[in-house]
């Protein structure tokens, strides 16, 4: 028994279409009751993923809206159970007037992620591609996105399956041994197992180091674009970002504290920080400002070292580009190129990117440097980055067990030592797909959904 469940599924803001969703037992007689088709039976005397057009009724039977409904019944849908969507006109009024209407129908209102929930009960999805759900909807980047439709698409969990049978044929052969001690079971496929262990510590290690690169495709590569001040590094966030972010003036040390925006550039998700202009100052607030500059430095994985192009390029623009070169990849950026430009000498002339944050002009070549600079992860391409510690926590797991197996295989260990550790890697890998893991842990991942997915 599931007991019903609605929500309005699209964004609480005036829009074309918005979707209410509904999912349970009963649905199809819900739906009659809300849903009247212009022509033609009741929805539920209709086959299954058809569009039919009628109308949206409230309670007391009056038309909301036109509407368009479908109906999936179990198991064929998302949830894997009885489900029903009507795609309205998105106006956040008529749809929770609709919503109202289908609790008085007999639906209740769906917590946050529970339809995502249901298709995990349901065995529609395992834990990995409920969570790449998450990362989906939230994807602030092409390779995010990228990512987690190959999470969803199973990316992952064809890796780790494979894994997953190795160590199950193993624990088999070996309760085997342990069962029938007088049977000979033969070595040489146990060297055989050898190489698969190893082949799969190959591929956890490899996935579990995939979470180092996740930064770089959902939370942004630290950024840092530091420059001595009035070289126009607000400017430039601005431009990148294509909103007046930081306040801009023609004093130098306007920035004072730095301020942190995601952008994409060149195909990177950037977490960019603009920080102070780096000088020695007698200003007590200004120096704390250069200070929290240097910080955002020390944490950058990339930094953008701005020179003013009309400017000469004296010693100290070298000293501040050595100091960037020190923290983190560096590009060198000559801003201002609108203006009429300064000789600069040729190496830093030669290798510097030309912008200009009042044309835009540059921008696109800056990013094909960044580009260069941070290569995409190529797993992303085929959605195998972890993106969730807990995640990488179990692959990490899965491994070090794995390894440890064979340590006890190839030591001559008794048959014990072997199927402890074999199994402990196997629990880390069915908590990964959502198997075994503990509820709470499962409770911890739907919450950060939204209500209606
Ligand atoms: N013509 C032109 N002027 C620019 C450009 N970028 C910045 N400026 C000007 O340069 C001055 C300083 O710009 P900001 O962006 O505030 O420079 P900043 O590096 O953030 O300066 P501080 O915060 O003081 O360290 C302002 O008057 C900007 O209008 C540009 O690309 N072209
Ligand atoms: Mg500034």
């Amino acid at each position: 028994m599931s007991t019903p469940i609605a929500a309005i599924a699209t964004g609480p803001v005036p829009a074309g279409i918005g979707i209410l969703r509904l999912s349970g037992d009963g649905v199809p007689a819900i739906i009659d009751r809300v849903f009247r088709p212009f022509q033609g039976a009741p929805m539920s005397a209709r086959p299954d993923r058809v569009l039919v057009y009628g109308s949206l009724l409230s309670e007391a039977g009056e038309t909301l809206d036109l509407c368009l409904c479908t109906l999936s019944r179990a198991p064929h849908s998302y949830t894997g159970e009885d489900c029903a969507e009507l795609q309205c006109h998105g106006s956040p009024m008529v749809l929770r007037l609709g919503l109202s209407a289908l609790f008085a129908a007999g639906a209740r209102q769906a917590g946050p992620g529970e339809f995502t929930r249901r298709a995990f009960l349901n065995g529609k999805l395992d834990l990995v591609q409920a969570e790449a759900v998450i990362d989906l909807i939230h994807a602030e980047s092409a390779l995010a996105a990228k990512n987690a439709a190959g999470q969803l698409g199973g990316a992952v969990l064809r890796r780790t399956e494979a894994v997953y049978q190795t160590l199950r044929d193993l624990s088999s052969h070996y309760h085997a041994v342990i069962d029938f001690p007088d049977e000979d079971i033969e070595d040489f496929t146990l060297r055989a197992y050898e190489d698969r262990l190893r082949a799969a510590v190959r591929d956890l290690d490899r996935l579990a180091g995939s979470f180092r690169r996740a930064r770089l495709i959902t939370g942004g590569l630290p950024t840092a674009i530091v420059g001595r001040p009035n070289a126009g590094k607000s400017s430039l966030l601005n431009a990148l970002l294509g909103y007046e972010r930081a306040i801009v003036t023609e004093i130098p040390g306007t920035t004072r504290d730095t301020i942190s925006e995601r952008c994409e550039l060149g195909g990177v998700l950037l977490r960019l920080t603009d920080t102070a202009g780096l000088r020695e100052s007698a200003d007590a607030v200004e120096r704390l400002g250069v200070e929290r500059s240097r910080a955002a430095l020390a944490e950058a994985g990339l930094a953008l070292v701005l020179c003013d192009g009309a400017a000469p390029f004296t010693g100290e623009e070298a000293a501040l580009l050595r100091e960037a070169e020190a923290a983190a990849p560096t590009v060198l950026v000559r801003s201002k190129a609108d203006l009429p430009q300064a000789v600069w000498p040729e190496e830093y002339a030669a290798r510097a990117v030309a912008v200009s944050a009042v044309t835009g002009a540059g921008l696109e070549a800056l990013g094909e440097a960044v580009r260069a600079l941070v290569p995409a992860p190529e797993q992303a391409e085929t959605g195998e980055i972890l993106t969730s510690a807990r995640q990488a926590d179990a692959v990490g797991r899965a491994k070090e067990s794995v390894a440890a197996a064979l340590d006890a295989m190839e030591q001559g260990f008794p048959p014990d030592a072997v199927l402890t550790e074999t199994e402990e890697a196997m629990q880390a890998l069915g908590e990964l797909s959502g198997r075994t893991v503990r509820e709470d842990v499962t409770n911890g991942i739907f919450e950060r959904f939204c209500v209606g997915k």
